[in-house]
């Protein structure tokens, strides 16, 4: 689109912070060609230097109003920020687009401040993956702060923050999230507990039930005790003592020696994210067919992955649906068709 520019030239520019270079890295990813993995795989020894910060909480919660309030307190302090909002294609979430953009429109002219929706829909490898290639594109790009928001609670899109460097769980008061975060387990994976809201009753006692619950936790000797923040997001209060708060995870993470091992742990996130997704798509076209073999007893659900793995073994594994050829209508197990 006017920038036929090839992938080293690409990584080069991004590296000097050219935003058209930028934007071009993120489309290339997204389109799943050959050029974007090569692309990734460049880009991938020049990250690392950001810090990545989680923001997730149920829906309505005030995510995005807080996003923006981190946003302001990280520019403040000089930072290149990059934000990556997941909207989840769910039953509660349809406004949330129209309001991100309304909150977050006052940043378009900063050109430190990149911010970019993920839809739930239509990306290779999954909606988690996506997101991780496009964190390590804007790490490339120099942007030192990158914020993730995920509607938690409930949604595989939990994991998705699990991966940050630090992962802010954003609670309000009466709405009975505290309860449904413990079930849900992800009270574990909050590095720092926002309560939002606070200008709503009840911010005292849902702060009680959140300290009652850190003390039944075993946190030994010198290991981070997640902070309670107090936050009326919606009046820019809190923001900064969130982002304070992080900047301390992430000194204690350094001073730890910690970064290295999360640093793994995304990956191999990404590459779990990526099979996962890969078999589903290779599934999908004969899911229905591969049913009937099961049911009628001509194969079973773990041959059934081992054709579908024998036949992705190539590169274009989540392409090749419906090939007339499937192993599935050969394979000695399989079924006749119709
Ligand atoms: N009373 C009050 N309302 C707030 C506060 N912060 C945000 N809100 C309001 O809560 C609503 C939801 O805020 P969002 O920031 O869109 O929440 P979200 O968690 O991003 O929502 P989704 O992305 O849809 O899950 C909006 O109407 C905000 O104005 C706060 O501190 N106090
Ligand atoms: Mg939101």
């Amino acid at each position: 689109m006017g920038y036929p520019l090839g992938v080293d030239d690409v990584v080069e520019r991004l590296q000097r912070g050219e935003e058209r270079a930028l934007a071009r890295a993120i489309s290339l990813v997204e389109s799943g060609s050959r050029e974007g993995e090569e692309l990734l795989r460049q880009v991938r020894s020049i990250t690392g230097r950001a810090r990545i910060i989680g923001v997730t909480g149920a829906p309505g919660s005030g995510k995005s109003t807080l996003t923006d309030g981190l946003i302001a307190s990280a520019r403040g302090r000089g930072r290149r920020v990059g934000v990556v909002a997941v909207d989840p294609t769910s039953p509660y979430s349809g406004g949330a687009i129209l309001g991100d953009r309304i909150r977050m429109t006052r940043w378009h002219d900063d050109p430190e401040v990149f911010i970019r929706s993920m839809a739930t829909r239509g990306h290779l490898g999954g909606l988690a993956a996506a997101t991780l290639q496009v964190l390590a594109i804007l790490d490339a790009a120099g942007f030192d702060t990158l914020l993730v928001e995920t509607v938690g609670v409930g949604q595989s899109e939990v994991d998705i923050v699990g991966v940050a460097d630090t992962t802010v769980l954003v609670l309000t008061p009466n709405s009975g999230d505290a309860v449904q975060t413990f079930k849900a387990g992800i009270m574990e994976i909050a590095d720092i507990f926002c309560i939002n809201k606070f200008d709503l009753p009840g911010g005292e006692r849902l702060k009680r039930e959140i300290r009652a619950a850190l003390q039944l936790g075993a946190f030994p000797d010198g290991s981070w005790r997640p902070p309670i923040v107090e936050a009326v997001a919606s009046r820019g209060e809190g923001a900064d003592e969130v982002l304070e708060r992080a900047e301390a995870h992430r000194a204690y993470l350094e001073e730890r020696g910690l970064l290295e091992e999360l640093r793994r742990r995304r990956v191999r996130f990404e590459l779990l994210a990526i099979v996962g997704e890969t078999l589903r798509r290779a599934l999908a076209s004969r899911e229905d067919e591969a049913v009937d073999a099961v049911m009628a007893g001509r194969t079973t659900p773990r041959e059934v992955v081992r054709h579908l793995l024998e036949e992705g073994a190539g590169p274009d594994v989540g392409r090749a649906q419906g090939a007339p050829a499937s192993a599935l209508r050969r394979g000695e197990t399989a079924p006749e068709s119709e």
